[in-house]
């Protein structure tokens, strides 16, 4: 009997799941075309400015904008890409806040979440993302693997994450776009040299995004000197009382 109650347990979790995915597909989004990130940084500014209310180092960095109104003047300033976190208990993001913005932008949305599973997948699908982040320090190679033919599946690019040399083992050629973090995510540190070290040990047509610590025009300038194709920035925008207003200059 044990055996049985063990299999019919197990039976029910995956047809829980698989309902639960099935749901997902209902969303207007399945079946829409994504928004390529990789063409849409290509010879332009590939500035990616991200909505980010708080995060773990910072603290509260701005909780009195919208998404729509931020999403939306990062657009019309010339933004190549828009990156939404959607964790909710350490950086104070939502799924909520892709869906109220999706239909009223024309650039493509980067999932920011901490990805370990199938299911955040398919959610990312559902709510009108066009891409999404792995972080290689949160996955073996092979998850990266497999999650990245599921995203080309659903019609998802892959920004894959790394942040240490140990980490360019996760890279594989089917990933769309590498973003190297010079913020260490264990202690927080940042250190815009890191990304400059990394990006020389990956093949040279790789799409390159340099993440965080870009706090000025000078370190963006300096970045895209190093021949890197996006930047991903969030503080820089965000803590201004009008984010998209840093842009002007
Ligand atoms: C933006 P910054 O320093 O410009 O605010 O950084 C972005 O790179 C950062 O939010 C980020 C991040 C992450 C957040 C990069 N990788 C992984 C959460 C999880």
């Amino acid at each position: 009997l044990d055996k049985i109650i063990q299999r019919k347990k197990e039976e029910i979790t995956s047809l829980k799941a698989k309902i639960s995915i099935e749901l997902l597909k209902d969303s207007e989004f399945f079946g829409r075309e994504n928004f390529s990130l990789k063409e849409s940084i290509n010879n332009k500014s590939g500035i990616i400015a991200e909505f980010k209310r708080q995060s773990p180092s910072k603290g509260i960095i701005n909780d009195k904008v919208s998404p729509l109104e931020v999403v939306s003047a990062y657009e019309s300033f010339g933004a190549n890409g828009i990156s939404i976190l959607t964790d909710k208990n350490f950086f104070g993001g939502s799924n909520e806040d892709i869906l109220n913005v999706r239909n009223h932008v024309n650039i493509p949305i980067l999932r920011k979440d901490f990805i370990l599973n199938e299911y955040q997948i398919y959610e990312a699908k559902s709510i009108g993302a066009d891409v999404i982040l792995l972080i290689a320090s949160c996955l073996t190679p092979i998850q990266v693997q497999d999650f990245t033919e599921l995203s080309h599946e659903l019609g998802l690019e892959v920004l894959l994450e790394i942040h240490t040399e140990e980490e360019l083992q996760h890279f594989n050629s089917k990933v769309d776009l590498v973003g190297i973090n010079n913020r260490n995510l264990k202690d927080f540190k940042v250190d815009l040299q890191h990304s400059v070290q990394l990006k020389n040990q990956l093949p040279k047509d790789v799409v390159s995004i340099a993440e965080s610590g870009i706090y000025s025009i000078e370190n963006f300038k300096y970045l895209k000197g190093k021949g890197f194709d996006g930047f991903l920035m969030g503080e820089y925008f965000m803590k201004n009382k009008n984010p998209a207003k840093a842009f002007e200059e």
